[in-house]
Formats: C-alpha cells, structure tokens, sequence
C-alpha cells in the first residue's frame, strides 16, 4: 500500500462481492467516478475506501475480502447488518435522503440511527487513517459520509480533504428541521472544498452554514475555526467517449433494431431510473395519463417503457411506491389498453450495459420527471448514446442537468397538463428541430465530461490548500 497517496472514500466500493456456494465473486461495477479518477492518474496512486457489499461470516472470511481486494487498490469497511439497517437504510436514506429530496413527510427516525450514523463514520476514518502514509488528498464522496471530514481533519489539520455531495442541499428552512444539523455542517466544514452539483445547492449550504453557525459567508467560501472553506459547484458529467463508442457497437445497434420491431407503427417514449419517490415516476405516469386524456389523436401511436431498477427495496416506502407504480401502470393500461396495444410496459429489473444503450438508441423520446434529482445521469447519457441526434430529452427543471442541458424540453413534473403537452410537442417536433436541440445538448456534454469533472475539483482542491497556507502566511 505504500504509493497509494489519493484516497477516495465512498460508502460503497467500486465493485460488489457476492457469495456463492461459498466462493468469493467480485463483480465490478465501473461508475462515472471511477472511469474519472483513472483518466486523471494512474490508477496505481488511488486507494478507494468503502463497504465491499457484503456482510463477512466470520473473521477469516473478511481476512479473506481484504487479501482478494488489496491487489485492486481497494480497501474495505466492513458492517453489520444492524449497522447496514441503522447507518445506511436508517440515517442515511430515512432521514438524509428524504430532507435533500425535499421530502420531509417520508421521514422516519429510529433512536439508533444517529448513533450508528456517527459510529460508522468514525469507522470509515479509522480504515482511511490506518495507511502508513500521509496521503496527497482524501477525497469524500456523499451524504452517507458527512461528519468523514471534520473526523478526518481532528487526527490530522494538515490533510488535504474534499467532499462532493451527489444528492441536492435543500434551503435552510428545511435543513434546519434536522435534529442533528448543527453536527452536519460542522461535518463538512471539516473539508477544505465542499461541492455540490449546482451554484443552487451551494448556495443553500451555505445559507444553512450561515444560520447555524452564524459565520460570515461569501458567495463561494467561510471562515471558520479559522480555516477557510471553499463551497462551489461542480456539474458531474458522464463518460460521453464510452456511451458513443457503445453506440456504435453493431450488437448494441442490433439489440435497438430489434427492440424497435416490436414497435412497427409506434413512437417509444423511455424512462431510466433506479426505484425511487425522487425520480417523479408517478408524476411521470399521472402526465402520461393526461397526455393520453388530451390527445386521443396518440392512441395506438406511442407506448411509454418504463424500466425502473431495483432499489432500497428494504426501505417500507419504497415497497409501498413500487405498489403504487403497478397500481397506476394497471389502470392506465385498462382505461386505454386493448388486445393490440399497451400504453405503458414497465420493468422493475437491471439491464446489461449494452442493452440499456440499445434502449437509449431506439427510442424517440427520454423522460427524465425528477421532483429532485442532484443531477440525473441518465439525461445525459440518453443524449451521448443518441448519436443519429434524432431522440427528444424532456427534462425535470429539479434536475441539476436542466442548468446544463438547456435546449432539452424543460418541464414541471408537477404539472400534469405542461407534462402532458410537453410529451405531444415532442412527438410533433420536425427532425431539423430535434437534430439541433440534441447536437447542442450534445457539445455540453461531451466537453463538460466525468474526466473534466474530476481534474476540475481535484485541482481546484490542490488550490484551496495553497490559498489556505498564503494566508497563514500573511
Ligand atoms: C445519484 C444522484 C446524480 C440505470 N439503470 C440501469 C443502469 N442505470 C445507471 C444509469 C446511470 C445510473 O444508473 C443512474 O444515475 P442517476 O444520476 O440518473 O441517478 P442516481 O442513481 O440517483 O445517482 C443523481 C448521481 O448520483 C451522480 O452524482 O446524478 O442526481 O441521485 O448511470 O446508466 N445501468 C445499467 N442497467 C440498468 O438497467 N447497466
């Protein structure tokens, strides 16, 4: 381990272990954070730090974990399954979840999750710490991990440490609802860079830093402990090269041919999302519903595909949203549906890489109905694998991509009839028009990609530590 000098923390690691029939497999699972980091260093210098995705039997078999994953540069956190249900289904996604995604009444709090929330930070600080070196930077990724960085800065001041929030930072009249808010902040305020997705989200962070802390704010940074603290916005973007070059494929292309034949005389609308109340599927399907209301003109002519990913399906809400979901998809089915036609076909399953871009091929319209949504990748990844540019992105204004991706249609989920009418000018809209939404959605998101976004934050975090050590120098 000794060479290892970045560290990216994550609660969970870029792969999953499973067991089977008591064999260890890895199966890894390279995200956009990872494709990221190995274009801006040799992957040699990066240590990862988080949860391998399984519970241990006993003490050699997570001896045996930590042997399997140390050639990968990876290195383990291991929790119980009481820590899993109080840390990560508890605090994590019972409370932080819910109060980012601007959606107080799916709260719910257990006396032991805060607890366990802190407990299992201090774990992640203690396996980060236990490397010989001092590493070059520390870099702390999501809300699982808020007080990481102030723990990680109380063993050692001179640690270069940043933190990027993937989800949204709501307004600090709803932050300030958060029992432990004052303990959040002052989490984060251990880092020397906090991002954030959107100027919006930074703003209202440090609105919050504002209120609690009673510090003086500017518009991208704070003082406080007398460390200054540099909060700015960072749009995370997709690896474009990898979704254009599977695009090309001719298997990924055969895959779209043959999904398109079941659909000879009908446009095909997609949704991509993991199973979650934030994603606005059921706004989705009640705008879909209108649209069908007040276009009787589109029966027969389009379908809506919904594949949705098996998600946090040991949280009650989102088994009860999954239940509302079928209930919605069967009733619109039956008003509209007949022997030649289903209106809207859903799937609660994963798909093969290939075959998720033979999707984003084939279809004529993506929808994207987030209530709250940091970014949203799928948005543009559906315009990166849409290489004809002849596929129309209607997009959520409460997804941070809606800032980026301008010339998508840009909707209020909320509004059923806006949605609905969105949906019938995307089926209307003449080639030239999509051709040159899409190409201008396009130049964004291949100059503004995962690559950008890491040397980005990574060299502005170097930056940072310069300015913070000019002024004790002063
Ligand atoms: C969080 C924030 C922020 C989906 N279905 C399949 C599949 N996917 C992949 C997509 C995409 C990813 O999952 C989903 O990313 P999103 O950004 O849309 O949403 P979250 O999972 O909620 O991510 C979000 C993100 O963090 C990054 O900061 O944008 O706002 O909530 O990459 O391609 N992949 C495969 N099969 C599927 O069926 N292979």
């Amino acid at each position: 381990m000794k060479n290892k000098k970045k560290i990216i923390i994550s609660n969970r690691l870029p792969i999953q272990i499973e067991r089977k029939k008591d064999k260890l497999i890895i199966k890894p699972s390279t995200g956009g954070l990872a494709t990221g980091l190995n274009s801006a260093f040799d992957s040699s210098e990066i240590l990862w730090v988080g949860w391998p995705g399984i519970v241990p039997k006993d003490d050699a078999e997570e001896e045996k974990i930590t042997e399997l994953l140390k050639p990968m540069n990876l290195l383990p956190v291991f929790l119980s399954k009481e820590e899993i249900r109080n840390f990560y289904e508890g605090y994590s996604n019972e409370v932080l979840w819910p109060i980012c995604h601007y959606q107080p009444s799916y709260i719910h709090f257990d006396r032991e999750y805060w607890s366990t929330y802190v407990a299992v930070n201090k774990k992640f600080c203690e396996t980060a710490l236990s490397i010989p070196q001092s590493p070059d930077f520390i870099w702390v990724q999501d809300y699982q991990l808020m007080l990481l960085p102030q723990l990680l800065r109380q063993e050692n001041k001179e640690l270069n440490i940043g933190y990027f929030h993937h989800i949204p930072f709501p307004s600090e009249e709803l932050f300030m609802n958060i029992p432990q808010r004052k303990e959040l902040i002052e989490g984060l305020l251990g880092a020397d860079l906090v991002g954030f997705h959107t100027f919006a989200d930074s703003q209202n962070f440090l609105n919050s830093c504002k209120k609690i802390l009673n510090v003086p704010c500017g518009h991208n940074q704070l003082k406080h402990k007398d460390r200054h603290i540099f909060i700015e916005s960072f749009p995370m973007g997709i690896d474009y090269d990898k979704f254009v070059h599977a695009s090309s494929l001719p298997e990924v292309n055969a895959i779209a041919t043959q999904f398109r034949s079941h659909f000879p005389d009908q446009k095909i609308i997609i949704s991509v999302d993991r199973l979650d109340y934030s994603k606005g599927i059921l706004e989705r399907l009640r705008a879909f519903l209108t649209f069908l209301e007040k276009y009787p003109e589109s029966h027969s002519k389009v379908v809506l595909y919904m594949l949705i990913v098996p998600s946090r399906d040991k949280v009650s809400q989102y088994k009860k949203l999954k239940d509302e979901i079928n209930r919605k998809v069967s009733e619109i089915n039956s008003i509209y549906g007949n022997l030649s036609w289903t209106p809207v076909l859903y799937f609660y399953k994963s798909l093969p890489f290939e075959e998720l871009i033979g999707l984003y091929l084939a279809s004529d319209i993506c929808m994207v109905t987030s209530t709250r949504d940091g970014m949203n990748l799928v948005s543009k990844e559906y315009i990166a694998s849409n290489t004809r540019s002849n596929g129309v992105l209607i997009l959520s204004e409460f997804a941070g991509a809606s800032k980026e991706l301008v010339d998508a249609l840009i909707v209020n989920p909320y509004n059923r009839t806006e949605t609905a009418d969105c949906i019938y000018q995307a089926l209307i809209m003449s080639p030239e028009e999509i051709h040159e939404r899409s190409e201008a959605n396009r130049q964004i998101i291949q100059k503004f990609n995962v690559q950008h976004w890491v040397r980005l934050f990574i060299s502005r975090l170097a930056e940072t530590k310069a300015i913070q050590r000019d002024e004790w120098a002063r």
